[in-house]
């Protein structure tokens, strides 16, 4: 399809998609959102009997978690590839596919939401067997997927023709969205195989049981790879958005783009590191996802070094010389630049979040924080953090520069820093009554620490209750405040020259890419990636297949009985 749009124009069709794609992730977002202060109030003991919109403790934890994690991700992932691919290739995805892809997600999600919200898909964001949901929530699911690989597809001809034309690098945002979908693609068959060969013929009653262990180490297959399918995109934002926008160059291009191909390799050969408390799968297994899952920490700490130097050459720039007076320079509160908050809190939100996750990594201390508070206080300072922060930025600026929209960016300044200071109100207490008290990671039934009719009542754990309770209404509110500037500009006016221009920055960088071919080609990364999938999944999934169980017969979870 011919770019219709001009040089940096956007056919109308592809805007309608993108947009389309943002109003729904932000509108189901309100539901994410809702049951994810529902979960403070029950886990603190505000809310003794489960009050989830008529929906019970599981079915309101497994709203919450798809909605957040996997619905809102996905569409504003696919939104911002589709348009990266536009304005920095200067050629238009096929529009045709574009509209399919669109059709498959709307209709996998509503068939998901429709078994969630009539209490048939008790099952959480990890659908982890012998828990059992209506067929029709997988079958969503697998249509949500299938429909975000669909613009992939349609990127490679893209690619190539550019190469072929251009004979010049790929963009570093394409790189860096390719990268994203790579691992999306390779992370998505697994759990495609899961879905489609063992859960669905087995929610149809067609086969009578199922393998646990097998279905476990396929979800993790995907599910930890997913984690870096949310952190790319914001990655692009980090290393293309945020040195522009705060006046400086992106320090070095190489290490960028190094980091994306670093990611190809290393994001999926890791999910037995959500498995190291399991059976069946041999301590080698686990020793070798253990070393891969320290690799998967270099990227993110070259880009935290990267980021930094960006951040630090933008303040010099601006004649802050000290040592850190970089900081100081940076538009904090500038409503112009409403949209660097959002990455700069999120980047802080992000040193907690990654250094608990190599906490989470190591073998023996993982024993002691699995299962426990810890882990959600870890992924909401991550998904919760850089991720969420970054893609609401996102929807903001795409509604702004795709749609043409006029955004209330004085209200959205103030979005990150309540969001900033709740997410860490929440999360530091559930980390600390993690690890040091053990508190459960699931707390149904309100068997809650610091609920005063509950029998693991600790009254000691007052004061973290009360900064989670604090921290929820703290989120809610951030959330409240974005969700005006949302849907006013939504519903106000396009810009006049909406329909002919729109705007992302452009890469400069202080170190320009040298040219480096193997950084600029995929083909070696994916070869060097199926390498490691074979060393560290064939033995695994040989010591699942071998394990001597029986299978497991479907087992819906209990309604939550309250506490007399
Ligand atoms: Fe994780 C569990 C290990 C990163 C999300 N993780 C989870 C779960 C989720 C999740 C959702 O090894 C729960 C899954 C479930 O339902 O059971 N995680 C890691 C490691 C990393 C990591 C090693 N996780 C993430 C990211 C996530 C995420 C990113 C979402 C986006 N995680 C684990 C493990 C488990 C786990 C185990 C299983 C636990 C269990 O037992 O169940 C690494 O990728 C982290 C590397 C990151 C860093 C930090 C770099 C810092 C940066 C900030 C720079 C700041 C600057 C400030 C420049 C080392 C980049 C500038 C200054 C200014 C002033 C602006």
């Amino acid at each position: 399809m011919s770019n219709e749009g001009g040089m940096s124009g956007m056919p109308r069709a592809l805007r309608a998609q993108i947009l389309l794609l943002v109003g729904v992730a932000i509108t189901l977002l309100i539901l994410g959102i809702y049951h994810g202060f529902m979960q403070v109030l029950y886990r603190t003991g505000v809310l003794r009997a489960s009050s989830f919109l008529g929906l019970s403790y599981y079915s309101g934890l497994t709203l919450h978690g798809v909605v957040n994690a996997i619905v809102f991700t996905t569409f504003l992932i696919v939104a911002f590839g589709q348009a990266v691919m536009q304005y920095y290739l200067k050629r238009t995805p096929s529009i045709t596919w574009g509209w399919i892809a669109v059709f498959l997600m709307l209709f996998g999600t509503v068939l998901a939401a429709i078994t969630v919200l009539t209490g048939k898909a008790e099952v959480l964001y990890t659908f982890y067997a012998p828990l059992y949901a209506h067929p029709l929530f997988y079958i969503g699911a697998a249509l949500l997927i299938v429909g975000s690989w669909i613009p992939f597809f349609t990127w490679i001809p893209l690619i190539q023709r550019w190469r072929r034309e251009t004979n010049a690098p790929l963009p570093l945002p394409v790189l860096g969205m390719m990268a994203t979908f790579i691992v999306w693609l390779v992370a998505t068959l697994a759990v495609a195989v899961e879905v489609l060969v063992f859960l669905i013929p087995w929610a149809l009653r067609l086969t009578d049981q199922v393998n646990v262990p097998l279905t476990r180490t396929l979800f993790w297959f995907f599910g930890h790879p997913l984690v870096y399918f949310w952190l790319l995109p914001v990655y692009v934002m980090y290393y293309v958005f945020l040195p522009r926008m705060t006046g400086g160059k992106l320090f070095s291009e190489n290490a960028a783009r190094l980091v994306f191909m670093l990611f190809i390799v290393f994001s999926v050969p890791v999910g037995v590191h959500h498995q190291y408390t399991e059976p069946g799968l041999s301590t080698s297994v686990k020793w070798i996802h253990t070393a891969l899952t320290f690799l998967v920490a270099v990227p993110s700490l070259i880009t935290a070094f990267t980021v930094a130097a960006s951040l630090e050459y933008a303040g010099w720039q601006k004649g802050y010389k000290s040592l850190f007076g970089w900081i100081r320079a940076l538009p904090w509160f500038n409503a112009d630049q409403y949209l660097v908050p959002y990455m700069t809190v999120g980047l802080l939100l992000f040193i907690i979040g990654g250094f608990t996750g190599v906490v989470n990594a190591s073998y023996s201390l993982n024993l002691i924080v699995h299962n426990t508070s810890w882990i959600p206080g870890h992924f909401h300072l991550t998904v919760g953090g850089p991720v969420a922060l970054g893609l609401l930025a996102l929807a903001l600026y795409l509604l702004e520069t795709v749609g043409g929209k006029p955004i209330s960016k004085k209200a959205a300044l103030w979005v990150p820093y309540l969001w900033g200071v709740g997410m860490l109100c929440l999360s530091i207490p559930m980390m600390v009554k993690g690890v040091l008290y053990g508190e459960p990671r699931r707390t149904n039934l309100g068997l809650s620490y610091v609920n005063p009719e509950s029998p693991f009542y600790k009254p000691e754990l007052a004061g973290g209750a009360f900064a989670e309770i604090t921290g929820g209404i703290l989120l809610t509110i951030a959330a409240i405040l974005f969700f005006y500037v949302f849907f006013k500009a939504l519903f106000s006016a396009a810009r006049k020259d909406a329909d002919i221009q729109f705007e992302f920055p452009t890469v400069e960088a202080y170190h320009g890419f040298s040219g480096l071919r193997w950084l600029d080609r995929f083909t070696p990364w994916i070869i060097i990636l199926l390498i490691l999938i074979a060393i560290a999944y064939i033995p695994a999934l040989i010591d699942v297949m071998q394990a001597t169980y029986s299978g497991a017969y479907p087992y819906p979870p209990a309604m939550p009985v309250p506490i007399k």
